[in-house]
Parts: C-alpha cells; sequence; structure tokens
C-alpha cells in the first residue's frame, strides 16, 4: 500500500506512536509518505521506501499565526495527486482530522477518492478537543472519517461521551518494539547515577499539567524517607521549572537529576527499579509500556487507559490520580522487596508483549484494507 501519514514531529506520544508505525510498515514493503511541518524526531535514518514531505508554511505580514492548516491542506492534496496514496492516516484529531477533510474535498472535485484514518490519541479528547473552541470541527471532522481508531478502550468510551459520534471506532492499541525496548546491561550507568547502590525511579513526560509532575516529587520524597533512591525526571515541558524548585525546597537536589529530552530512554530505563506515572488523565500511557517492556514495574493513576496497561498488583500498582499517600506507600512496599520486585519485574515484561509492535501493525494493515474496501463501495 502507498499510505500518507500525517502527525506532529515532535516529542508527544501521538507523533512516536505515527513513525514507529510508519517505519514498521515500510519495514514491512509498504511505501510511507510522512507528511509534517519538520522532520519527525525518530526519522533520522535513511529508509528506501520511506518519503518525507515537509509542509512548507509561507510568513507574510499580515499573518499574526501562520495558516499551517492551509498549507498542510494544500500539501496532502499535492502527495495524494503525484504519489498516488491509496489512504491517509493522520494522527490527532486537532486540526489534522479537519484538514484531511477538507484535502478530500478538493480531491474529490478532482475526481479523486482518497480514504482517511484518523486515529484519536488522548489530549485531542479530553482536554483540547473537548474545548468549545475546538468541539464542533473535532466532532465533524471524526464524523467524516471514512475510519477512526482509538488507542484504548477508555479513550473510546471517553470519545463517544463527550461527542455526538455516529460512525464505529476500532480500538488499535500503542505498540512497542523489542528491538530497541528491552533490558540490556548499563550498569556503567547505573555506578554514575546510583553509586551506593540506590534503588532508580524514573519518570519520563512533556513535563504538563495533566501529568500531575509535581506528584512524583512528592512520591518520591516520601520513598526517600524509607528507600536510599534516586529519581530521574526523563522529559521538559512547562511544569519543569515549578519541580526543581519544589527539589529545592525538599531538599531533594543531590538525589533528583532532571535530564531533559532523551532520545535513547531505553538505556535510562534499562537501569531503573521503578516507573512513576501519576497523571490526571491518560489515554494509555506509551511512556509505561516502554517502561514495563525495559522490565521497570510501573505506580500510576488509575486514569483513562492505564489500567489496561498496568495490572494492578501485578505489574504495578495503581491509585486514584493525586493519592500520593497511596503511591508512596505502593512503591516503598515494592521496593523493599526483592522478591517481589523480580516477580513484578517479569509480569511487566510479559504484560508489555501483548503490545509487541509485530501484533499491531497487522491491526493496522487489516483495518487500511478494511477501509479502502468500504470506501470503494461507497463511491460506487
Ligand atoms: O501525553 C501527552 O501529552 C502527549 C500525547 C500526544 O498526543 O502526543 O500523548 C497521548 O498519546 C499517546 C500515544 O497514543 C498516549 O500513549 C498518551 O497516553 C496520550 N496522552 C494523554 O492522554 C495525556
Amino acid at each position: 500500500m502507498k499510505i500518507g501519514i500525517v502527525c506532529y514531529p515532535t516529542y508527544g506520544g501521538s507523533g512516536v506512536v505515527a513513525t514507529e508505525l510508519g517505519l514498521g510498515l515500510a519495514r514491512k514493503g509498504h511505501e510511507i509518505h510522512f507528511i509534517t511541518y519538520r522532520r519527525p524526531v525518530r526519522l533520522a535514518h535513511f529508509q528506501a521506501n520511506v518519503f518525507y514531505h515537509e509542509v512548507d508554511s509561507e510568513d507574510y505580514p499580515l499573518f499574526e499565526y501562520p495558516p499551517y492548516d492551509t498549507a498542510l491542506a494544500s500539501k496532502i492534496v499535492d502527495v495524494v495527486h503525484y504519489q498516488n496514496l491509496d489512504i491517509l492516516h493522520v494522527h490527532y484529531a486537532i486540526p489534522h482530522a479537519a484538514v484531511a477533510y477538507m484535502a478530500k474535498k478538493i480531491l474529490l472535485a478532482e475526481g479523486r477518492y482518497i480514504p482517511v484514518v484518523t486515529t484519536l490519541h488522548g489530549t485531542d479528547i479530553t482536554l483540547v478537543g473537548n474545548n468549545r473552541a475546538f468541539a464542533p470541527v473535532v466532532e465533524f471532522s471524526i464524523n467524516k472519517s471514512d475510519g477512526v481508531t482509538a488507542v484504548s478502550q477508555s479513550l473510546k468510551q471517553d470519545t463517544l461521551e463527550l461527542f455526538h459520534i455516529e460512525r464505529d471506532i476500532r480500538v488499535i492499541y500503542n505498540f512497542i518494539d523489542f528491538d530497541r525496548f528491552r533490558k540490556t546491561n548499563k550498569e556503567h550507568f547505573k555506578k554514575i547515577i546510583a553509586p551506593e547502590g540506590e534503588r532508580i525511579i524514573a519518570h519520563t513526560s512533556n513535563f504538563r499539567k495533566v501529568k500531575r509532575v509535581e506528584d512524583v516529587i512528592h512520591i518520591f520524597h516520601k520513598i526517600r524517607q524509607k528507600v536510599p533512591s534516586k529519581l530521574l525526571m526523563i522529559g521538559d515541558g512547562p511544569e519543569r521549572q515549578h519541580c526543581e524548585q519544589l527539589c529545592r525546597q525538599l531538599d531533594l537536589c543531590d538525589e533528583v537529576r532532571f535530564l531533559g529530552k532523551q532520545d535513547a530512554i531505553e538505556e535510562l530505563l534499562a537501569i531503573c527499579d521503578l516507573f512513576v506515572i501519576p497523571s490526571e488523565s491518560e489515554s494509555f500511557g506509551l511512556a509505561a509500556l516502554e517502561a514495563m517492556a525495559c522490565e521497570v514495574p510501573v505506580i500510576s493513576s488509575n486514569s483513562g487507559g492505564l489500567p489496561e496497561v498496568n495490572i494492578h498488583g501485578v505489574t504495578g500498582f495503581l491509585s486514584d490520580a493525586g493519592n500520593v499517600a497511596e503511591m508512596a506507600d505502593h512503591a516503598i512496599e515494592l521496593l523493599q522487596n526483592e522478591e517481589m520486585l523480580q516477580r513484578f519485574r517479569a509480569n511487566a515484561l510479559k504484560q508489555a508483549r501483548r503490545f509487541d509492535i509485530e501484533q499491531i501493525l497487522p491491526e493496522y494493515e487489516a483495518y487500511y484494507q478494511e477501509v479502502i474496501e468500504k470506501s470503494v463501495i461507497t463511491v460506487e
């Protein structure tokens, strides 16, 4: 198949999933065309059947905001037309589903039908999409997509509750590539970060309010009082400075390392004993899955799709978002009991295998085929 992929090229989960999906499909022989405003972070190497089309947003003194949507629609029209795409897959509803609809209409006026699949990732429904400033367009463009997928049952449910949706939503989970995410021997890193053999705890996110990053620091503060440990804060975003300030107040600066955005997260996860993700809302929790694939148990909130990934009392523990005391107690229980920790490590890996990219990719391929076949019938 010739597949166009539209996504945000940044460090966010939706961009990562879209890029890894495209690269995985390319390895299976499909021709993949990424259409984005910048080269996606994980699209660093040459691959024969992978193409990248940059959206050129023209600046002009009249524009306070460059018209990205118009430029993207025009680029989609161009790529579908000249690369003869079979299907277009857009990730994150805002504005991609609406832009895809506009491109579809332009192409239709030229006598060309392009089926569009929209994947809902989370905040495009639960946080931003739900906002009155976007909601009517989000609802309309989801209904006008030829196929819609959501990354968890929970996100599907939220979408059906928050919007008036007239079409079926297929759940296709986030996935993990075990060639990359697996526990490897990084003892030299461990010695640098935890020279006295302390436990290592990690958190990865874009440091937005919805992640409750401050809770991670408070949980760690409680853990430190019972278990010698170090905390790795991976990623960057608006809440980072606030968290650094909190570390100073709690006298934790020597125990917490803020590492910023990291490309080789798997090398850091390889030395960790526990992963903490206390989000207010989380449609799936790709970061938790990456940790579990590296045999790291997870302390999480029970928000959104997290219970579909992290199994309470098996691969980690879940608590209500904001229940810092319970999350800390669970973490301490696990970190103080070596037998339990090893058991949870093995369980985490076993659970992560359910989301192996090798199993999820065929689900997308089959779905594309289904959508293409259905749209041929619709057009006829
Ligand atoms: O977590 C974020 O804020 C980034 C966001 C995105 O769209 O880039 O992530 C969402 O999509 C990921 C991939 O499907 C999911 O694993 C995350 O759970 C989801 N984030 C939220 O729902 C907050």
